[in-house]
Parts: structure tokens; C-alpha cells; sequence
């Protein structure tokens, strides 16, 4: 076999296993042997970059960021649904058919609650994917479609277009794992699944879309060319058989049957592994179809039934206030508890004070509750008149509930945090990240034996691990002599890194690796960083005046400054061995865009970092430099019309040199 039929080869079995596994859920291969094929396929690909195709599995990693979306005009409109919420308002709409059709058919399908899009399709190929947009003009999202595991690359059979409609979603355990991982990072969580597949499709990064793990069904062919359907059912079994993930459906002859079918789906609505906002009823004929047509809004032909959010009623018992491993007070209703969409709820987020104060959530109220996005349940509102007379407006904590230290509210004006580097909500994760290999780099220190050494009360804080004694190590469980003196000996060795790794291992906010690096490197000691101002930290390169001022806050906290003391007196080295010799580019910021000939973006970026400049993703008027590559494209344009210095390659070399 040549390479050519080697990766052909390769191609379509990655591809078949990814089928079965994505989209019908049944694995045909070990993940051993999976990523055997992978990894061969990579290696193929890379000797001979001349063949790799944009249906191999390779190319589902996510490609370069773009700076914006391409918009485009669908060949066929993605027309919305009209809604119907009652079996009445069901039983008109058939009325409204069967005075153009005589017995109709229907289509019942669950209706999923994510974002639509238009899949086409040249001669088998994935070639293209747009979000719905209006319904005439999308947006171009091909990459981060590609991304998408259960989207096939290419078909089972080659019609010469075929352009298909689909609903691309997040499934509920991805959704959970992913608000619990932006959680523990202190960010913003998602609302619901739906909310977070339309973020994660929005990304103009496709690695970031790729992390996100989106899911695909499709429901619907827009446009095809080369072959003809009767129906909308032999559609479906066709996109199925095509290698698409199509949904269940039952074809009905009475309005009556479809409500039964619509009965049945909200029955079992709790156990698909996605959000499903309702059920879709749609004439099985697409000749019939073409002779209702559509109203400007929607199709005559469709109804989409939407099931009411469950709600009860229950009674607040208590706020309760946590302190989340990142420091954020959340504030949650402990509930009587209530049977809500099969599951029995007891609490409710109150997410900050803001929420609390709109709503006006008291102790003792009556509210109504309900799961948003089936997940979470919150409270929809008080019910005003069920309220007993001794309440009274509730207000969080003007302290940490943890610690007692006083508590701050966030930059972003929402959130109220814990910022006391001791405090015991925070004090696993903080000491497990002070070790972890980016940071101090304490090996064989993870965390399930910082949390040993937290819960039988040896350490209260990342200083205290320098104070340690392997007397008090050794007898711990799963320790011995040998560990405990080898973890004694890693502990003293992370005594010599570099500012810049402590300065990332105190866990102070915002505090990346990037950022700890550049502050080490300019003010070369930690002496030399507790007396730095505001104004000195926005002008080195990446810092902004968010940042700079959480780090300042951090210092003047005196519980961080007795952890540095501590940290000090135990010897553990604040200087840095890095500084900044050059720093031509400080207080500049440059703005990249186009191909550069001798350079990529991100070694442009790291020289222009390495000279003390900031690299910005978007133009304004604080730019001082555009640096424009071929293509340049509106970032170019709106530095022209701003008036703004446009370097081109051969000047950015002389000004580096
Ligand atoms: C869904 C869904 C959405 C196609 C023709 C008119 C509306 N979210 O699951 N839309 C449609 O139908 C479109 N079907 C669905 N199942």
C-alpha cells in the first residue's frame, strides 16, 4: 500500500469508529487501539502534508483563531416555528391543515433546546456550516463545527449538494462538567445548555469550541441535489443512513395520536441526555408541505409544542452562605423539600445580592421554583402574599463564613469574595495549586496529600509546608520513611524557584504564568514588588488595571503578608532570576494582523513581549502599533481610519534589531 491508500485506509476507519461510538453508542474499539490509528494517521499526514484531506479525523483538533465571523446567505431560509402551548391550540392548527389537506399525516419529533444550524454537503464532503442567524444570513462557524464528534466529514453517499439543518447542542453531564470546572477557575457559569452551546459556537477559537464537546442532530434537508423524497420520514431515515444523527420520530394520522406521542416524550423528557424545550409537529408529506407554504414568520405546516417548566411551590427555610474554592460567597435557599421533574429539591442557588435584592428573597418566604435548563433549580419569585410578618430583607455577609476575614466585592461589581490567602474554603486548592508542577513544582505533593496534611491539621497554609517536620510526615497514612523523605526533600528544593513561579503559586487573581513572569522580571525581588503602584504595573506589557489592582489588594491583605513573611523567614527564594534587560517596547501595544513572512503571530507576540510591549487582540485608539501582514483585513482598515502607525514586516525587523 502507498501513503495515499495508508491514510484513505486509515481515514475511513477512524471514521466508522467514530461513528459508532459518537453517534450510535456503541464502541468498536479499544481506546488503546484507537489511538494506535490516530497517532499513525497523524504521523502519515505530517510526511506527506499534501494529503490530508478536510474529512480526516485529524482535522476535527480545531484550526487557527479567526478575528471574526464570515457571514453567509442560506441557500434555503432556516424559518422558525410557530408555537403552540396548549392541546387546544394544537387541535387548531390541524383544523388549519385539513382545510387544504385531507388527512394529513404528522411527524412528532422531540424539539432539543440548543442552536440551529446548516450543515452543506459537495458531493459527500463537509464544506461549509453557518449558524441560523436570522434565518437568511448566518454566520460562518465551519471550524467549530468541524470540532463537533457526531458531525460526519464526509457521508456515506456522494448527492452533488445537499445542505441539511440541525440542532447543535450541549448534553446535560458535559453542561454540569463544565460549569463545576468554571467554578472552580472563579468564572462565569453558563445559565443553562443552551446558553453554553451558543458561547462555545461563538468562540473564535475552534480549540476552545473543541473543548466545549458539542453534540449534533439533525432534523431537516434544506436543499439536495440528485435525489427525491416523498417524505419527511424517508428524509430522516435517509440523513440516519447517511451517518448523521437523526432523533426519534413516530408518524401520526390524528391530532390525538400526536398528543399522546407529545405525552410520551415529556414523560421520559428527564432521561434523554439532552434539554428538550418541546415536541416538534410537522406534515409527514413534503408535497402537502408545498401547498400550505409559509407565512412570512414560519411554516404552515409545522408546530412546535412547548411543555411548561415545571414549578412548585415550597417554603425558604434558611439562606445558607458558602465560600467556594475560589472565594465567592454563594448564597443558597435551603428549601422544604419539593418533587420537581423527577428529582427531589431541597436548594436553590440565589447566585449574589443582586439576585437576592430583585427578587426580594426573604427567610421564611413562599417561592415558586423551577429547574432552568432542567438543571438548576432556581427560584422564580416570592409569593408576596404567603409572607409572614417578621421578615426582614436579607443581606450576605459583610465577612467570610469560613474564615471571619472581611470580604470584597469582585471588580466585575456581581460577585463578593474571600481574598484572605489562609482561608480554609480556599486552603486545598490553594496549597494544591501552590505545588502543582507550573508553580513551586513540590513533586509527589498532590492533592490528596495536601488534603492528608489539611484535615489531620498540619498545614493551615503553603508556608506551613516549610515548616514541616518528617517526624510528623512519616506517620501519616500511605506514607512511610522513604515518601516522607523524599517529599521533605522536594518541599526544600521548591525553596530555590524562581519569583516568577512563586509570584503564580500564591493564587493571587488573575495570576497567570504569563503575567507572574513579566512581574518577576521587572521588578527582579519581591521586596521591590510590595512597594510597586498601580500606574508602574499597567505600563509592563500584558497587565491590566483589573489585574494589577487585585495584585496590589492581595499585598496589602495582612494575612498575605504574614504568609510571604513566613514564606521569607523559612527561605524560600524571592528573587527573580530573570529581569527584563530590554525594554524597548515597555508601555507599547501592538496589534497583529495579516501573515507575517519571517515570523508566526505568537513569535511575533512573544518578541514584542520579550521587549516589554503588550500585544492587544482588537484595534482602538490606545494602539501604538498595527503591525499588518499580508491580508490584512478590517483590523487594517480601522487603523487607517483611526489615523493610527502601521508598521509593515521589514520596519518591525529594523525597530527589533
Ligand atoms: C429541534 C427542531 C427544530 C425545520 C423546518 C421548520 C422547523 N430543535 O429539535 N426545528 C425543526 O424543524 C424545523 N425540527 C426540530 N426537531
Amino acid at each position: 500500500m502507498n501513503a495515499k491508500q495508508k491514510i484513505n485506509a486509515l481515514k475511513e476507519t477512524i471514521n466508522r469508529h467514530d461513528h459508532s461510538y459518537y453517534v450510535l453508542d456503541t464502541p468498536t474499539v479499544s481506546d488503546h487501539d484507537y489511538d494506535q490509528l490516530m497517532r499513525e494517521l497523524i504521523a502519515l499526514e505530517a510526511r506527506h502534508p499534501e494529503l490530508v484531506t478536510s474529512d480526516s479525523p485529524t482535522q476535527r483538533v480545531g484550526g487557527a483563531p479567526v478575528d471574526s465571523f464570515r457571514q453567509i446567505t442560506h441557500q434555503v431560509p432556516l424559518e422558525s416555528l410557530n408555537d403552540a402551548f396548549s392541546f387546544e391550540e394544537l387541535e387548531e392548527f390541524d383544523l388549519r391543515v385539513s382545510k387544504v389537506i385531507e388527512h394529513p399525516e404528522y411527524v412528532v419529533e422531540p424539539k432539543i433546546d440548543g442552536l440551529s444550524v446548516a450543515l452543506y454537503y459537495e458531493n459527500g464532503l463537509f464544506v461549509r456550516g453557518a449558524t441560523r442567524g436570522d434565518g437568511t444570513v448566518g454566520e460562518d462557524v465551519t471550524e467549530n463545527l468541524k470540532t463537533i464528534r457526531t458531525l460526519p466529514l464526509s457521508l456515506t453517499d456522494t448527492p452533488p449538494l445537499l445542505v441539511v439543518r440541525g440542532e447543535v447542542y450541549m448534553s446535560k453531564q458535559v453542561f454540569q462538567k463544565l460549569n463545576e470546572q468554571r467554578e472552580e477557575n472563579g468564572e462565569a457559569l453558563f445559565a443553562n445548555p443552551r446558553n453554553a452551546a451558543a458561547g462555545s459556537m461563538r468562540q473564535l477559537d475552534p480549540k476552545i469550541a473543541a473543548s466545549r464537546r458539542l453534540d449534533l442532530m439533525v432534523f431537516n434537508i434544506q436543499a439536495v441535489e440528485g435525489k427525491s423524497f416523498a417524505h419527511h420520514s424517508e428524509t430522516l431515515d435517509y440523513l440516519q443512513q447517511l451517518g448523521f444523527p437523526t432523533n426519534r420520530y413516530r408518524i401520526c394520522t390524528a391530532i390525538s395520536d400526536c398528543w399522546a406521542e407529545i405525552e410520551t416524550i415529556n414523560a421520559g423528557r428527564t432521561q434523554f441526555p439532552y434539554d428538550i424545550d418541546g415536541a416538534v409537529i410537522k406534515l409527514n408529506d413534503l408535497h402537502d408541505r408545498q401547498e400550505l407554504g409559509s407565512t412570512s414568520k414560519a411554516p404552515r405546516w409545522a408546530v412546535a409544542y412547548k411543555y411548561p417548566p415545571e414549578q412548585k411551590s415550597t417554603v425558604v427555610r434558611d439562606i445558607v452562605v458558602q465560600v467556594g474554592r475560589t472565594g465567592v460567597l454563594t448564597p443558597k435557599a435551603a428549601l422544604e423539600p419539593v418533587l420537581l421533574m423527577g428529582t427531589t429539591v431541597t436548594n436553590a442557588s440565589l447566585h449574589n445580592q443582586d439576585y437576592i435584592d430583585e427578587k426580594d428573597i426573604r427567610i421564611g418566604d413562599t417561592v415558586l421554583v423551577q429547574k432552568a435548563g432542567e438543571i438548576i433549580p432556581e427560584v422564580v419569585a416570592v409569593i408576596k402574599d404567603k409572607r409572614p410578618a417578621d421578615t426582614v430583607p436579607y443581606a450576605l455577609p459583610n465577612t467570610c463564613p469560613a474564615c471571619n476575614s472581611p470580604v470584597i466585592r469582585d471588580m466585575d461589581g456581581v460577585a463578593i469574595r474571600c481574598t484572605a490567602a489562609d482561608c480554609p474554603a480556599q486552603l486545598l486548592r490553594n496549597i494544591a495549586h501552590f505545588a502543582s508542577r507550573d508553580a513551586m513544582d513540590i513533586e509527589g505533593l498532590g492533592s490528596s496529600i495536601v488534603q492528608l496534611l489539611v484535615e489531620t491539621d498540619l498545614i493551615h497554609s503553603a508556608a506551613d509546608l516549610y515548616y514541616l517536620d518528617v517526624t510528623q510526615v512519616e506517620p501519616l497514612p500511605r506514607m512511610g520513611e522513604k515518601s516522607a523523605a523524599n517529599l521533605m526533600a522536594a518541599i526544600e528544593q521548591s525553596k530555590t524557584r524562581d519569583l516568577s513561579r512563586l509570584l503564580f503559586a500564591l493564587g493571587i487573581r488573575q495570576m497567570g504564568q504569563r503575567t507572574a513572569k513579566q512581574i518577576a522580571a521587572y521588578f527582579g525581588s519581591l521586596e521591590a514588588l510590595k512597594a510597586a503602584d498601580l500606574e508602574t504595573l499597567v505600563k509592563l506589557g500584558d497587565i491590566g488595571e483589573v489585574t494589577a489592582s487585585y495584585l496590589l489588594n492581595w499585598l496589602a491583605n495582612p494575612h498575605s503578608q504574614q504568609l510571604l513573611d513566613r514564606l521569607e523567614q523559612a527561605g524560600v527564594n524571592t528573587i527573580s532570576q530573570t529581569t527584563q534587560s530590554d525594554t524597548r517596547f515597555t508601555g507599547q501595544i501592538f496589534v497583529l494582523t495579516g501573515s507575517l513572512d519571517h515570523y508566526t503571530r505568537d513569535e511575533a507576540a512573544a518578541i514584542i513581549e520579550g521587549m516589554g510591549g503588550k500585544v492587544a487582540s482588537s484595534v482602538s485608539k490606545n494602539t501604538s502599533y498595527v503591525l499588518a501582514g499580508e491580508k490584512a483585513g478590517s483590523k487594517r482598515q480601522k487603523a487607517e481610519a483611526l489615523g493610527l502607525h502601521i508598521l509593515t514586516e521589514s520596519e518591525f525587523q529594523q525597530m527589533i534589531q
